[in-house]
């Protein structure tokens, strides 16, 4: 390996894979800037990511587990697990674009802390660059990213998460060499002879996003949103800005194969905030005889119109990169399975005596001692949680046993049906569906969730989360759900319908009224027969929901009476709902569509308020 101080960029690059010459000129620009030690290209070969691992366990970054096969535990500095919304920003030119939900700096401002905060931060480390593609990397228009990054765990997490290495870097050049820029630094350079620690992070952190450069700068964390670059970063934030350009969209949804017992298929999209159900809908066990789900992505939908006016929905990652707590042999077999079948980096779960992991809900019974995310002895007495709340596992998708065999398609899957939901104690109904695009839209923009672990701050608070996209929507929220409306009036198009959903409302004993998990096949069936006009339903002031009788119960432990309450739609909070929303707007200001104002009061009349 060349040392740059006494070497140059240039002899840095000697060894590079490409000719390409944007790609040449970026690592150039970034090695100069970063002044790394040494330059790696990730070529995608297994014998490399090993020699990236063994070096990392080497160091106690990565512990190597004895079971599941092939896999690794990470442990993150305590103050570094979870994507950072107040230190995330969009730097477009106009302020107003990027609308009153994201933290704004102009471009020519960020770009001058930037390049103070970058100088020599790679300094003692290796810089690795990773092309990698977002979707297929035949799709028609295939969406490749460049990520250079001091980090090797984002290295191997990148080759779980996304589709890397030298067959991305030809296919680039092939292409015309285009790609979305990501410059990562965990922000901690090394003097000469300084000793590294387990987990370089830095208190100072900038996730920052230039959407008319479509590039991303992130500094100082190295934890999943904020360091994986492919994912929030691109998928959503930079992809959203370029799909509201291009006429297609980039929403935080998964993407679920139901066919019934008679054959029938619909591919559903479902979009539910951070932490809020989205990887355990997509791996969903059916407990309706006959029924079937199959998993195609767990937390990125990209759509687009197909030739016959049908949105269709490519998941654009490789990986799954899922909540831990709560995943278990009883409510997720399908992603225990996935584990199970090996090639795991987990992070900041808990450690067993005989070197497996563990986590709250893997399993009922409790371990009688455990190592806990922060390294201290842990037992059932214990008053701490053993792994953190945020935890995860990263499991290429490739493991899930229920993947759709239309996963590998680089058109996609036309949608049927695209649900809302998110975490609300009261008020938001079990199921309902909307009555057309535009009051679906509505309902969408205001979406409504308890805040939880997957991002710093306070858990449980209530909050606005529109479509689920409120942290990843790179430009205007008004605008953004202008976009909405317009892919509703593209000419010809055969829209999906739009229905929400709750898994998570309350009794006044804090109980769940509806078991959840394998039990919203019985929703998921309601809605597959109302796309097939076979299920009954009736009007409320929020949409249609399940008639008497129309919602399988058939063999369910329940109290009917119970799951009234789940559906009921109450006036009286429903006027207050009606009061937020309306605050919710006005907060908003006047890049909220006149048509879902229109919504508002057309609600409000239907509550009988007007
Ligand atoms: P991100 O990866 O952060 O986007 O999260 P996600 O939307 O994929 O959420 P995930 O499926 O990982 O679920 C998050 C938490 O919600 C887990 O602790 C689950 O156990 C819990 N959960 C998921 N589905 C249900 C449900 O139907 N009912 C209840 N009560 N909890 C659920
Ligand atoms: C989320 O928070 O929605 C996630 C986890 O999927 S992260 O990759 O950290 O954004
Ligand atoms: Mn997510």
């Amino acid at each position: 390996m060349t040392v740059l101080d006494n070497g140059s960029v240039e002899d840095l690059l000697a060894s590079a894979p490409t000719a390409g010459e944007h790609a040449l000129s970026f690592v150039k620009r970034i090695a100069a800037l970063t002044k790394p030690d040494a330059i790696e290209w990730i070529t995608g070969e297994p014998g490399q990511r090993q020699e990236i691992t063994d070096r990392l366990v080497a160091a106690g970054t990565l512990t190597k587990l004895t079971h599941p096969k092939d896999s690794y535990y990470a442990a993150s500095d305590p103050d570094d697990v979870a994507r950072v919304e107040d230190r995330t920003f969009i730097c477009s030119q106009d302020e107003a674009d990027a609308g009153p939900l994201n933290n704004w700096m102009a471009p020519e401002e960020m770009k001058g802390i930037l390049d103070g905060l970058f100088e020599g931060s790679m300094a003692g480390r290796t810089m690795y660059v990773i092309p990698f593609v977002m979707g297929h990397i035949d799709a028609k228009t295939p969406m490749f990213g460049i990520e250079v990054t001091d980090s090797p765990y984002v290295v191997l997490s990148m080759l779980i998460m996304a589709r890397c290495g030298t067959q991305v870097l030809r296919a680039i050049e092939d292409n015309g060499g285009d790609f979305v820029e990501c410059v990562h630094s965990v922000g901690a350079p090394l003097a000469p002879g300084q000793e590294d620690v387990a987990w370089p992070c830095n208190p100072t952190k900038y996730i920052t996003h230039f959407p008319e450069d479509r590039a991303i700068w992130s500094f100082g964390s190295g934890y999943g949103g904020n360091a994986l670059l492919g994912k929030k970063c691109y998928a959503l934030r930079i992809a959203s800005a370029i799909a509201h350009d291009e006429g297609w969209m980039a929403e935080h949804m998964l993407i679920l194969k139901l066919t019934s017992p008679e054959g029938v298929v619909k591919y559903i999209a479902a979009a539910f905030p951070s932490a809020c159900g989205k990887t355990n809908l997509a791996m969903i066990e059916p407990t309706v005889p006959g029924w079937k789900a199959e998993t195609l992505g767990d937390d990125i939908a990209w759509m687009r119109f197909g030739e016959d006016g049908r949105l269709y929905a490519v998941n654009p990652e490789f990986g799954l990169f899922g909540v831990a707590p709560g995943t278990g042999y009883s409510s997720n077999p399908t992603a225990m399975a996935a584990i199970e079948a090996g090639g795991n980096l987990f992070t900041n779960v808990a450690l067993t005596d005989d070197g497996g992991v563990w986590w709250e809900g893997m399993t009922d019974e409790k371990p009688a001692h455990l190592t806990d995310w922060r390294g201290n002895d842990w037992t059932p007495e214990s008053e701490t949680k053993a792994a953190h709340p945020n935890s995860r596992f990263c499991t290429p998708i490739s493991n899930v046993p229920t993947l759709a065999p239309e996963w590998q398609n680089p058109d996609g899957v036309p949608i049927d049906a695209i649900l809302f939901g998110g975490r609300r104690n009261t008020t938001m109904p079990l199921v309902t569906e909307t009555t057309d695009w535009t009051h679906g839209v509505f309902m969408g923009s205001a979406l409504s969730s308890e805040t939880t672990a997957a991002a710093a701050g306070k858990v449980g608070v209530v909050r606005r989360d529109p479509m689920a996209m409120r942290p990843f929507i790179g430009y205007n929220v008004g605008d953004y759900f202008q976009h909405w409306l317009d892919i509703g009036n593209t000419e010809g198009a055969q829209l999906p319908r739009i229905f929400y959903v709750n898994w998570f409302r309350r009794d006044e004993d804090n109980s769940f009224l509806w078991p959840g998990f394998s039990e919203n096949s019985r929703v998921l069936k309601w809605i597959a027969q109302r796309l097939e006009g076979t299920a009954d339903a009736v009007e409320t002031a929020i949409g249609n929901a399940p008639a008497e009788g129309a919602l399988d119960l058939d063999g369910l432990d329940i109290d009917p009476a119970v799951v009234d309450k789940a559906l009921d739609v109450d006036p009286g909070e429903w006027k207050t709902e009606l009061e937020a929303i309306e605050q919710w707007y006005d907060m908003l200001g006047d890049h909220v569509p006149a048509a879902l104002r229109e919504e508002v009061g057309q609600l409000r009349e239907r509550l009988g308020l007007a």
